[in-house]
């Protein structure tokens, strides 16, 4: 290292403002300004540089805390134990590197038994219970102090203000249980929602919403905030509160960390159900994957595992370091958040003529993935966000959700960010744009007369809940619009195999394989060819109730304005885009040539009520491996049946495919009938 001292002290300096005001911001005023891994490099970083030159490490470094400071309005709780937090890990390679330092610290290589939990994102508190009465419960604090939040912990209603059973008989005198307050992801979105519509301001996440909660002055208003708690281990336990006792009270005790947080649970504690005792590497790392796969489908916010010694003697053996115990370890998910800059901002046109406005963003990895794009929707969005290009903003990607910005960070927005201009004509072919009343998007008003549209159109046509035509890729439609070869769908069934096979990366076989491809999408049904043209808001549900009702094309381009509102799903925004859709000549002459070509099975004019599945409400959940989420729908509406995004008491059916989460234990819980994806197979061949 050639830094010099002097540099590497007003380096050290620089992070701890940084850690402070981080700290203060997320824990004092519950507002965080960063994601918590710009924190954790932060927090690495310094703790790297204390642990290289330990004379930089004075008494006030925010290293030697663990959270930030009390509030001033709560009376201050010394800990008798200090509350510890957890150090991370994020690999494979880190949590086997952790049992190798432990394994060589007890100078033994034996596996360990792991106690396996949920890593929840909450709040954590200690409850100290006195003769089996809840006298006491603090948070954490900086570790040694917290502040007393009791009254507004016996407003939680899964914690009990006496234990079961007999103090000094069945559990010790004194006893603090430890574990997370948080709160579930439903209360939480509920909770929003009623801020919103008195117009306070929301909270970022559940975890903020569960300390705004805890550190309400008034117990009257946590008490209506939906809060709960998981334990997840002990403080202090002893007969008599002094310094000799705990060795008393641990006669009490298991000397496993899982059966002792089953002993907890017996006293009336909950304990999450998805704790686990773990005896091989393997197990270890499934539980990981178990977990992760389970998160969206959990009730509450969790981000990663915790892996724990199980082994109480071995645990006091290895102790802790300054902040963290030895023993347990947060195995953490890939962060949803981080930091990165909006590099450039540009306009992509959409199939309606949309203009959204994309960030090009220096790539991030997120969420298990890179992200270099991001959407910001509309107008209003960037506007809320206040965004300027060379900003520097907060990305979340959660699940399978598209990666989104979620905040701007105004503290490192440099003089030179640039404001987001929209533009006042189309940027691809240069039409009239317009906002239509009431509408936050700016559309081109070109329609497939703009070359963007087109292309977009001949994607979806040809997609995979469309005609799914094998092997017409989004790059070779571009290339064909592009090149001139296609205007419209229709085009498509003129194309030449020569014609394919000269454009990049198709050879002649790719080109044969297209023409059959396409010979094979003239094969089609009523519904899916209304869907296929686009038309604006008429998804595959709207189509096959227009396909069910009509049984025709020519009553479908004939149908009113008033009369499409008479069916299922149609309002007057949708009635009116049928309507102009096909008011439109150049629409008309696609329509009219597709029609010409494509071919689909006559619909027996019968009564929506006569069908057999008429009256009867499905849902459909996890993965169908033989036919496919979308096709089961369709399939099922053709028979009449409604087909709901949600479990409620009016289900009737629930198909249940592969890895069914939630949905399949609501349906358990109401009785609703639980069909495989073969049952569902043998229903729907009885009627075809
Ligand atoms: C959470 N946050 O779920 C611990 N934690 O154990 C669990 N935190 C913990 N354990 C010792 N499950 C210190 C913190």
């Amino acid at each position: 290292m050639s830094d010099s001292l002097a540099e590497l002290t007003a380096q050290v300096s620089e992070l701890h403002q940084q850690i402070n005001d981080y700290n203060h911001q997320y824990y004092v005023l519950d507002e965080p300004s960063v994601p918590d891994v710009e924190y954790d490099r932060l927090m690495k970083t310094l703790l790297t540089l204390e642990q290289t030159y330990p004379e930089l490490k004075t008494l006030d470094s925010p290293s030697q805390k663990v959270g930030g400071q009390p509030l001033k309005a709560f009376s201050q709780v010394t800990h008798q134990v200090s509350m510890l937090s957890l150090d991370n890990v994020f690999s494979t390679d880190e949590w086997q590197a952790f049992v190798k330092r432990i394994q060589d610290r007890l100078a033994s290589h034996k596996a360990l038994v792991i106690c396996a939990e949920p890593k929840l994102d909450g709040l954590a508190v200690s409850l100290r219970y006195e003769q089996g009465v809840l006298v006491q419960a603090a948070t954490r604090g900086d570790g040694s102090t917290g502040e007393n939040i009791t009254q507004n912990i016996r407003t939680i209603k899964s914690i009990p203000l006496k234990l079961i059973g007999k103090a000094g008989i069945d559990f010790p005198n004194i006893i603090e249980v430890r574990g997370e307050v948080f709160m579930p992801k439903a209360s939480f979105e509920l909770l929003n929602e009623l801020a919103k519509k008195k117009g306070e301001k929301a909270f970022a996440n559940p975890r903020n919403a569960a300390a705004g909660s805890l550190r309400q002055l008034d117990s009257k208003i946590t008490a209506k905030r939906n809060l709960a708690f998981y334990a997840y281990g002990l403080g202090f336990v002893g007969d008599l509160s002094t310094a000799s006792a705990p060795l008393i009270g641990k006669s009490y005790l298991k000397s496993s960390h899982y059966q002792r947080l089953c002993q907890v649970k017996a006293l009336g504690l909950p304990m999450c159900p998805e704790v686990r005792l773990l005896e091989t590497q393997q197990q270890v790392q499934d539980f990981y994957q178990d977990i992760l796969t389970k998160r969206d489908s959990l009730s509450y916010e969790i981000d990663g595992t915790v892996l724990k010694i199980d082994d109480i003697a071995l645990q006091e053996k290895l102790g802790f370091v300054a902040r963290a115990p030895r023993w347990a370890i947060a195995y953490k998910f890939p962060a949803q958040e981080e930091l990165t800059i909006v590099e450039e901002v540009e306009f992509q046109v959409g199939r309606t003529g949309a203009i959204t406005p994309v960030a090009r963003l220096k790539p991030v990895f997120v969420g298990g993935v890179t992200v270099s794009n991001a959407t910001l929707h509309n107008q209003d969005e960037v506007e809320r966000l206040g965004l300027k290009i060379g900003d520097t903003v907060v990305i979340r990607r959660a699940g399978d959700v598209i990666p989104q910005i979620v905040s701007v960070v105004m503290a490192k927005r440099e003089s030179n960010a640039q404001e987001i201009v929209f533009p006042a004509t189309c940027p691809v072919c240069d039409s009239k744009v317009a906002k239509a009343e009431g509408e936050a998007v700016l559309r081109c008003t070109a329609g497939l007369f703009c070359q963007a549209q087109r292309k977009e159109a001949i994607k979806h046509f040809a997609s995979r809940k469309a005609h799914d035509v094998d092997g017409l890729g989004d790059k070779l439609v571009e290339q064909l619009v592009d090149e001139n070869l296609i205007t419209t769908p229709a085009d498509l069934f003129t194309l030449t195999e020569i014609q394919i096979s000269t454009m990049e990366r198709m050879g002649q076989k790719s080109a044969k394989n297209l023409i059959v491809a396409l010979e094979n999408a003239k094969q089609t049904t009523l519904a899916k060819f209304i869907y296929a043209l686009g038309i604006r808001e008429v998804g595959e549900a709207t189509a096959t109730n227009l396909a069910n009702h009509y049984c025709t094309l020519p009553a479908i381009k004939a149908a009113s304005f008033e009369a499409l509102q008479a069916v299922d799903d149609v309002g007057a925004i949708v009635a009116k885009n049928i309507v102009n859709f096909f008011k439109e000549d150049h629409n008309l002459s696609v329509v009219n040539a597709l029609a010409a070509m494509m071919t689909w099975p006559d619909i027996m004019v019968r009564n929506a009520d006569e069908l057999p599945l008429s009256e009867q409400t499905f849902v459909i959940t996890g993965t169908l491996s033989q036919m496919g989420r979308s096709d089961a729908k369709a399939a099922l509406q053709v028979l009449g049946a409604k087909v709901s995004g949600s479990v409620s008491a009016k289900t009737h059916f629930l198909v249940a495919g592969e890895k069914a989460g939630s949905k399949l234990t609501k349906a358990q819980d109401l009785g609703v009938t639980v069909l495989t994806e073969d049952d569902l197979i043998a229903l729907l061949a009885k009627y075809n």
